[in-house]
């Protein structure tokens, strides 16, 4: 059973190839493709005109604005759930909105367990706490998280590639 976590990296990889294999290169976006991506996954959030990532995640917050009515793409939804799956953790404690160390330990053994375990040689916590921590602050915020979710999502799409390859 993957974890949410785990279904939202699947999702984005699944999204990029999805548009990455319709035309030349398999494995990387066009011009055209990318802007196929855009108008297809991200339409609500293009009519917004986000000038950064953080003001797309924002976005993601806000309801009731009357912008959100139509039905959220894959990547919309995968979005989400890293927002939601970090906020699960992340407001544990008295500091809400940010990982500490015991927080990010419990969301790595929740939802990114079966992942550790393929690992042949699994980082500790206190390593990945600081590399992800490049504020040096103690604690793992937003921004922070999102570079461990894609550092994971670049492993697992290196996977993904090898299957794919050794299956042709
Ligand atoms: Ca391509
Ligand atoms: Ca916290
Ligand atoms: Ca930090």
């Amino acid at each position: 059973m993957p974890t949410d976590l785990e279904r939202a990296m699947e999702t984005l990889i699944v999204v990029f190839h999805r548009y990455a294999g319709s035309e030349g290169n398999q494995v990387t976006l066009s011009r055209g493709e990318l802007k196929q991506l855009m108008e297809t996954e991200l339409a609500s959030y293009l009519r917004k005109t986000p000038d950064s990532i953080s003001q797309i995640m924002s976005g993601l917050d806000t309801n009731g604005d009357g912008e959100k009515t139509t039905m959220p793409s894959d990547l919309e939804r995968a979005m989400e759930t890293l927002i939601t799956v970090f906020h699960r953790y992340a407001d544990a404690d008295g500091k809400k909105g940010s990982l500490s160390r015991r927080e990010l330990k419990t969301l790595m053994e929740k939802e990114l367990a079966s992942f550790l375990k393929s690992q042949k040689d699994p980082a500790t916590v206190d390593k990945i706490m600081k590399d992800l921590d490049t504020n040096g602050d103690g604690e793992v915020n937003f921004e922070e998280f999102v570079s461990l979710v894609a550092g994971l999502s670049i492993a697992c799409e290196q996977i993904y590639s090898l299957k794919s390859a050794a299956n042709k």
